[in-house]
């Protein structure tokens, strides 16, 4: 039986389109630059925050209206797997993403808890069979419970490391069962609040252990998925180890695990980290480690995670850019991470929500197809850096010259001349391509 009774298949009708269960921009099967949109975007539901999420915060109750919540146990497990995925029918997402503890109960001990997670990957696996819908990706809940209050993998206590191992064990493998083409470790709690009781060389050695183990865990199980890193520079933790992009290269260099891993960007980390979307996403794609995408926005005035659903058409046109310069996202994706607001408790508002994030990468995507199609600003930078494709740059990009014959050369100039950056005739431009329809 529907749940969502009053909503049908959500469909394309345009930008002109005044239906706000219409998309104006999203059009699955509209090709661009050679692709499918719907296979440049791969969109996927995060089920924790669209399914578990109840609303509730530090100061107040839950607020959700959800029809699962009368129940208990694994009947409310099924029910709110049977309305996810009417849910990611209706708005025609074909993934989604999972934590062990989104899609069934804890129970009384790890026993039961596989237990649990077995009966409901069966019934995942029908639903899946049903709709054609996929795994984006799995993971496992490594900071909630109790028993993570001093990390996972880099708890102080070793019980606890072996704990966080099972779980990665058994959610890899259900990850694998379930098809999915990505696996995430983003590490909750693998941080530190004070160096007063804190080896944090220890913890970082660690923690890279435990990333050996999955890499050969994958491999024993045959495991083809992409495992990915999502970079976090705070909360829960004041110290992060996973802070940004380029601290988790230094981290997979040093401990040899670079070929390994690539990235999951999230763009409210990013801003957390004072870098803005694009620039993590860049860092990633010139390293060859971009991954995929939780795709999010928060608020600049508030200092936290607040995961919202990305409407900045700014800001997803130049993470497109970095997509599309990277080749695409494939295995990976663009994952909603992000949550109605606890005003937004009924049912429907989950819709608005959703079509406003697809909407804006899929337009986001138009705009940066179309920028690199026209090259302006690919030109420019072309230009900006001419002065190393002959004389002395040519010299020194060669590695022909050191610092001796960088001497005699600088003593030998009259004067050193730059030219302006353009920036905000570049902003203009930029902004032209965000006005045209
Ligand atoms: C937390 C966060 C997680 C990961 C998966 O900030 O983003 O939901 O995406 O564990
Ligand atoms: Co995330």
């Amino acid at each position: 039986m529907a749940f969502f009774k009053n909503i049908e298949k959500v469909v394309y009708e345009g930008p002109d389109s005044k239906n706000p269960l219409a998309f104006k921009y999203y059009d699955p099967e509209k090709i661009v630059a050679g692709k499918k949109m719907k296979d440049h975007l791969r969109f996927a539901m995060s089920y924790w925050h669209t399914l578990t999420g109840d609303g509730s915060d530090p100061f107040g109750d839950a607020t959700m209206d959800r029809p699962w919540n009368e129940l208990e146990g694994m009947e409310k497990a099924k029910l709110r797997a049977d309305i996810g995925f009417e849910f990611m029918e209706k708005l025609g997402i074909e993934y989604f993403c999972f934590h062990d503890l989104d899609i069934a109960p804890e129970g009384k001990n790890l026993k039961e808890k596989n237990e649990n997670l077995d009966e409901i990957v069966a019934y995942i696996e029908t639903l899946m069979a049903k709709t054609g819908i996929k795994c984006l990706w799995g993971t496992t809940n490594a900071f909630t419970k109790q028993r993570f209050v001093h990390g996972a993998s880099t708890s102080p206590n070793a019980d606890v490391f072996a704990v966080a191992a099972s779980q990665v064990k058994k959610a890899m493998e259900i990850t694998h069962r379930l098809g999915g083409v990505n696996y995430v470790f983003w590490g909750g709690r693998e941080g530190y609040e004070t160096l007063l009781n804190t080896d944090t060389a220890l913890e970082l050695d660690n923690m890279a252990r435990f990333l050996q183990m999955a890499v050969d865990y994958k491999a024993k199980i045959g495991f083809e998925g992409q495992l990915l890193i999502e970079p976090k520079p705070k909360e829960p933790t004041k110290h992060q180890y996973d802070f940004d992009t380029a601290t988790v290269l230094s981290f997979l260099q040093k401990y040899n695990l670079k070929d390994h891993f690539k990235m999951n960007i999230e763009a409210n980390h990013a801003t957390l980290a004072m870098h803005t979307f694009d620039h993590e996403l860049n860092m990633c794609r010139i390293n060859g480690v971009l991954g995929s995408i939780d795709a999010n926005q928060g608020d600049l005035l508030l200092g936290w995670d607040t995961d919202q659903f990305p409407t900045n058409i700014y800001d997803a046109s130049l993470a497109m850019i970095e997509v599309l310069k990277n080749g695409g996202l494939e295995p990976g994706g663009l994952n909603f991470d992000a949550k109605v607001r606890r005003g937004s408790f009924e049912p429907v508002d989950l819709f608005y929500a959703y079509i406003a994030g697809m909407d804006t990468f899929a337009k986001g995507l138009l705009i940066a197809d179309k920028i690199i199609e026209e090259g302006e600003f690919d030109k420019f930078v072309e230009d900006r850096y001419a002065s190393y494709n002959s004389g002395i740059g040519k010299q020194i990009v060669e590695g022909q010259v050191g610092f001796e014959e960088l001497e005699a050369y600088a003593m030998s100039l009259e004067e050193v001349k730059n030219t302006s950056g353009r920036q905000e005739l570049l902003e203009n431009i930029f902004n032209s391509y965000i006005y045209s329809k």
